[in-house]
């Protein structure tokens, strides 16, 4: 049996590098079903049993762009059996926002933090011990462009694929866990491992996945009770709180070299 491994990743993260480190020569270029947006897969070099698959680059798993739209349908419909997370480590902050949603797939996420020849240069330090403790999932360092990492980047994705076992996940404010655990009490219909994810979108009113579901519950109620104890929509609710976790995140496992102030670079 083969194994299917999904990269992930903002736009400009270095994923076509990776890619094409990762598949050589390699390669299938399509379109997704329906869309003009590029489909390329290709297998791991050195093991012909695991396939890539190459997906838009995006920022967050929302419904507002056809690419963000693209790569969840595939992750929650396909259900490959890992995910390797490209991020750019010269912009950290931005790309962990796409890998909070990742890990909440119940699928097996590996983090390889790319373009750490420039983080080097610059003289910035990332734990990566304490960043793969805080987000469950295990953290690499790589260099697409000059190839450091790559092998035991796509290593440590096939063996997390391998475990069958999720990501742990960053909860949110104990009001928000409560609306999400009596969400994913009536999806009964959704299979254990996506309950979580599903319940985050019901919470946060998309129409796109409610229209997806064969029985949608009604959790207006839950919705707008959270609502109001917080006093601010769902769907800022959910992202002001990832932006939180993120921050800390950040502050425990980032060092700049020219901490704020003048930089002479
Ligand atoms: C140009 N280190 C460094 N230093 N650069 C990298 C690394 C790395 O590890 N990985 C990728 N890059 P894509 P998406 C470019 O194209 O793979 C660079 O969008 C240039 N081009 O070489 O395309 C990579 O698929 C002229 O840079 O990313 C590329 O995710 C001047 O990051 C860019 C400078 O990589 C994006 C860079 C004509």
């Amino acid at each position: 049996m083969g194994m299917k491994i999904a990269l992930a990743g903002n736009p400009n993260c270095g994923k076509t590098t990776l890619f094409n480190a990762l598949t050589g020569s390699n390669q299938f270029v399509g379109n997704w079903p329906g869309v003009t947006v590029e489909k390329k897969e290709g297998k791991l070099k050195g093991n012909k049993e695991v396939t890539i698959m190459d997906l838009p680059g995006i920022y967050s798993l929302s419904p507002y762009t056809l690419e963000e739209v693209v790569a969840r349908n595939y992750l929650i419909g396909e259900r490959p059996d890992g995910i390797l997370n490209i991020i750019d480590g010269t912009n950290l902050e931005r790309n962990l926002y796409l890998t909070t949603q990742l890990t909440e797939l119940g699928i097996p996420v590996v983090v390889a933090i790319n373009m750490m020849d420039v983080v080097e240069k610059n003289g910035d330090k990332i734990d990566v011990e304490r960043l793969s403790k805080e987000l469950g999932c295990k953290v690499v360092q790589i260099s697409a462009l000059k190839g450091t990492g790559v092998k035991e980047a796509a290593e440590a994705a096939v063996e997390a694929a391998a475990r069958e076992s999720s990501a742990p996940q960053h909860t949110f404010a104990p009001e928000v866990e409560g609306a999400l655990n009596d969400i994913a009490a009536k999806l009964e219909d959704v299979s254990p491992s996506l309950k979580r994810f599903y319940a985050i979108k019901l919470f946060e009113r998309d129409e796109k996945i409610v229209e997806q579901m064969e029985k949608a519950p009604d959790v207006e109620n839950i919705i707008k009770k959270t609502e109001d104890l917080l006093d601010d929509d769902s769907e800022s609710i959910i992202t002001n709180e990832r932006y939180m976790y993120i921050g800390e995140m950040i502050q425990h496992c980032y060092t700049k070299k020219n901490k704020g102030g003048m930089s002479t670079s």
